[in-house]
């Protein structure tokens, strides 16, 4: 069942909001036992990677796209860093509308391009960053008529609330600390209102402590100064210039949370300690809160036994290149039994 068929009580939709779904949402909240240890606290692991396209964007992507053509939208536009623009191509398949998708050239993992490709969207990549592309493709939906469908398209951050309603209903309360990688910022807000409507029904009673946590070489909302050349190994986080960050700065302040920064080292290290200790392979911006929960525990800024819930919102299959230059070769052997043996005993 996808989230407007699972939440449509909750969502803005209309008899005439056309049904569309790829089945997104209802992703695994995983208990991880081995760093809850680690860390002295009861951490969770919400697999965005699960969704449709990989990502925790479909949420968003399949409230955008059936409003859009309830509306009679003519063709879809988007920036990205990769994740967006995979959603938007894959839910603009499905609906048979086109899509236009504006990128930082040779800043997208290959994983997120190809499936752009693949679902048949127009793939449009500008010499410049995230922000540029941006900026570039609002003017030429503005020129066009077409819709945006990035953060800034209210009906994604609705669909985005869900992920913070299945939570809630996996674990019959919020937890503690709700901790998540900030980008263009539009996740974190939508949580944040995810919760706080959930505790108007009554279905929660208390709210989490919002946690965002960025890139260093791409903290606006940490620095509090706009980043005018992001840097990072993280490309999904690459933004200088965060749409929602008005929204983010609110839920982060009303909640009594933090935004802290993560340099790629920290993010590198989180994703082998996911993967090696979770059994989770999540994609570098998704490693970016455990890369803060690990700092935090350092400086002994993290309260013991708390409950914590991070979204680990990409797959780690999307950027292979990555995680190939942090985990080395495989050892190869002639195809003779005795060297085998001699590896598996040494
Ligand atoms: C894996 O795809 O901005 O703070 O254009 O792909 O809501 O932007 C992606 C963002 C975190 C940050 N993790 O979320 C895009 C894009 C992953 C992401 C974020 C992104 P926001």
């Amino acid at each position: 069942m996808g989230i407007i068929q699972k939440y449509g009580e909750l969502l803005p939709i209309t008899k005439k909001t056309p049904r569309i779904t790829l089945e997104e949402g209802s992703t695994p909240l995983v208990y991880l036992d081995c760093i809850s240890k680690l860390l002295d606290i009861e951490l969770w692991g919400k697999l965005e990677g699960s969704n449709p396209t990989g990502s925790f964007k479909d949420r968003g992507m399949v409230m955008a796209v059936a409003k859009a053509i309830e509306e009679g939208a003519k063709a879809f536009i988007c920036a990205s860093t990769g994740n967006t623009s995979a959603s938007a191509a894959a839910y603009a398949a499905a609906a048979q509308v086109p899509c236009y998708v504006v990128l930082p050239a040779g800043k997208v993992a290959l994983g997120k391009l190809s499936q752009t490709l693949m679902y048949g969207a127009t793939v449009i990549a500008v010499k410049g960053n995230f922000d540029r592309a941006f900026e570039m493709s609002r003017e030429a939906a503005e020129k066009t008529g077409y819709t945006v469908v990035n953060s800034v398209n209210p009906y994604r951050l609705w669909g985005q609330r869900s992920g913070a309603w299945e939570v809630c209903d996996v674990l019959g309360k919020a937890p503690d600390w709700h901790a998540i990688p900030v980008g263009n910022a539009g996740n974190i807000s939508a949580y944040w209102a995810g919760y706080k409507q959930y505790k108007e029904i009554g279905k929660i009673v208390e709210l989490p402590q919002m946690m965002g946590f960025q890139a260093a070489g791409a903290s606006p909302l940490v620095t509090g100064e706009l980043c005018p050349n992001p840097e990072t190994i993280a490309t999904a986080i690459r933004i200088g210039s965060p749409v929602n960050a008005k929204f983010a700065k609110e839920a982060v302040a009303q909640s009594n949370g933090q935004f802290n920064a993560v340099t790629d080292e920290e993010i590198l290290s989180a994703q082998k300690l996911l993967a090696s200790k979770g059994g989770i392979f999540a994609e570098p911006a998704s490693c970016a809160p455990l890369a803060g929960l690990v700092k935090l525990k350092k400086e002994g800024r993290l309260p013991k036994g708390i409950t914590v819930v991070m979204v680990l919102t990409g797959n780690g299959l999307k950027d292979l290149a990555t995680a190939m230059s942090q985990v080395g070769e495989p050892i190869t052997i002639e195809d003779n039994m005795k060297d085998l043996l001699e590896v598996m005993s040494s």
